[in-house]
């Protein structure tokens, strides 16, 4: 009989990575691609890989991500699927919040053994990727790890942000160091395809995907001491279990910090995006709104961009951008290698003249804007003739309408910018 898992997504820690589109979502709730939100990944890897029970561990629950598990992942009654959300809590026997990832898992175990399951699929909650997970469930099992990693190559100035590993001529890990320092690096080359070598990529890296036997994980989680997989669990493990490295070797990136997470958005505009969002084989998911189809007018010019469903564009240029549900863009604007998020609801027409005629913003981008190399979060009002000119010329700053990081400027959630504001 075909054994079972049970996926466990690590849906974040107190994303400050990721700070501003966290200061009031939890990480797996921020929006990505103009219409989905970060879960949808990994959920929609596990439903196209046919484990459909599903853990998202998070540190705080925020609403937007109550609402849209509960809104998007219905399944039969007559199956056992489900998409549960734990969230760190404090109980008299753990006063604090998760300490890690190890220290998620192993608060909820207990809700984890109310299931059977003989694997337990362990996924991080901040990565852009397809990945069959039977196939690497079928390499487990045929090489008899009791811990299985999936791997990939990655170039020197990547290793250092990752676990990094090598391996034996069956490919099962000889030995493991997480982030390892520029120093260190040239100990820890591995054997890498041609193509690999071709790209630079000397190294391979975890990528934080695992699969771990059942009664294995309940024995590594009765340690209270480890508190995370990267720099305790699977370094502690090695030569004491067999660890296999699945080589994956599809597009993947880690989306974590505003720079990669940027880099993701606006990758999806490219000709051929190496994350493809057109497959009928192995489709995101995401909650399936009822919007009416994006109305574009005023000789518009819209160009290597993405542009989601229900958005309103009035005589606008736009380059290089994503832009999310229901945005609204006013005349003469100009968006460029941006990430608008677009808008939860719309105002009504009567809203929209009551409050242009008492000198009120309105939600969306005015007119006469220009917006480049911004991230721009839901529910914004930006007014008319606003600058936000992002770029390396900008310094790192936190203010409570908007943060610049890595020169990516970033409008917060219902941030309201008024005429002219200019950065
Ligand atoms: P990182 O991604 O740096 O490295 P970490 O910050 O621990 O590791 O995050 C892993 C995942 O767990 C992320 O999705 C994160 O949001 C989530 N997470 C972190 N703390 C959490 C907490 N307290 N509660 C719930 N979820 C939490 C890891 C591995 C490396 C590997 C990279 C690949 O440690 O070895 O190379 O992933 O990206
Ligand atoms: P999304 O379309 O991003 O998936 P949802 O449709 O799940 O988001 O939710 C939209 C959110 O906007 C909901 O929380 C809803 O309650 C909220 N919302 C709807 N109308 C308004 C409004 N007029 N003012 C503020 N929030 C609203």
């Amino acid at each position: 009989m075909k054994k079972s898992a049970l996926a466990i997504i690590l849906g974040g820690g107190q994303g400050s990575r990721l700070y501003p589109l966290t200061e009031s979502r939890s990480k797996p709730a921020v929006p990505i691609a103009g219409k989905y939100r970060l879960v949808d990944i990994p959920i929609s890897n596990c439903i196209n890989s046919d484990i459909k029970r599903m853990f998202v561990l998070t540190q705080f629950n925020s609403a937007s991500l109550n609402q849209h598990i509960k809104n998007t992942y219905h399944f039969s009654h007559f199956s056992t699927a489900f998409v549960d959300i734990l969230a760190a809590e404090q109980t008299p026997d753990n006063p604090t919040w998760f300490q890690g990832t190890a220290d998620a898992v192993r608060q909820c175990m207990n809700h984890f053994l109310n299931h059977e399951f003989d694997y337990a699929l362990i996924l991080s909650g901040d990565q852009l990727y397809h990945m069959n997970f039977n196939k690497m469930i079928d390499a487990h099992e045929k090489s008899g790890a009791t811990i299985s990693i999936a791997t990939l190559p990655v170039t020197a100035k990547e290793a250092s942000e990752f676990g990094i590993l090598k391996t034996d001529s069956e490919n099962l890990i000889t030995s493991f160091i997480e982030k390892p320092n520029a120093s260190l690096l040239p100990e820890w080359t591995s054997e890498v395809s041609d193509e690999s070598k071709a790209e630079g990529k000397h190294y391979l890296a975890s990528m934080g995907i695992y699969i771990f036997n059942r009664e294995l994980l309940i024995e590594l989680m009765s340690n209270p001491d480890t508190k995370d997989f990267g720099k305790e669990i699977i370094p502690q493990a090695i030569g004491k279990q067999k660890i296999l490295s699945y080589q994956y070797e599809g597009y993947w990136t880690d989306i974590g910090n505003i720079d990669s997470f940027f880099e993701a958005n606006l990758g999806l505009t490219d000709d051929i995006p190496k994350f493809n969002l057109f497959d009928n084989s192995s489709k995101i998911y995401t909650r399936a709104r009822v919007l009416p189809p994006s109305k574009i007018t005023g000789a518009t010019t819209i160009d290597k961009s993405v542009v989601a469903e229900g958005c309103i564009i009035n005589g606008a240029q736009i380059e290089h951008s994503v832009i999310g549900i229901r945005s609204r863009v006013g005349y003469g604007s100009t968006v460029t290698n941006s990430y608008l998020m677009g808008n939860d609801y719309y105002q009504n027409l009567e809203e929209i003249r009551h409050n242009s005629e008492n000198g009120i913003i309105n939600i969306g981008i005015g007119d006469r804007c220009f917006i480049n190399h911004t991230i721009v979060d839901k529910n914004c009002r930006i007014g008319n003739d606003v600058r936000l000119n992002g770029g390396s010329h900008l310094e790192d700053t936190n203010t409570n309408l908007y943060t610049i990081k890595d020169g990516i400027i970033v409008v917060k959630k219902g941030a309201i910018l008024p005429d002219g504001f200019t950065l």
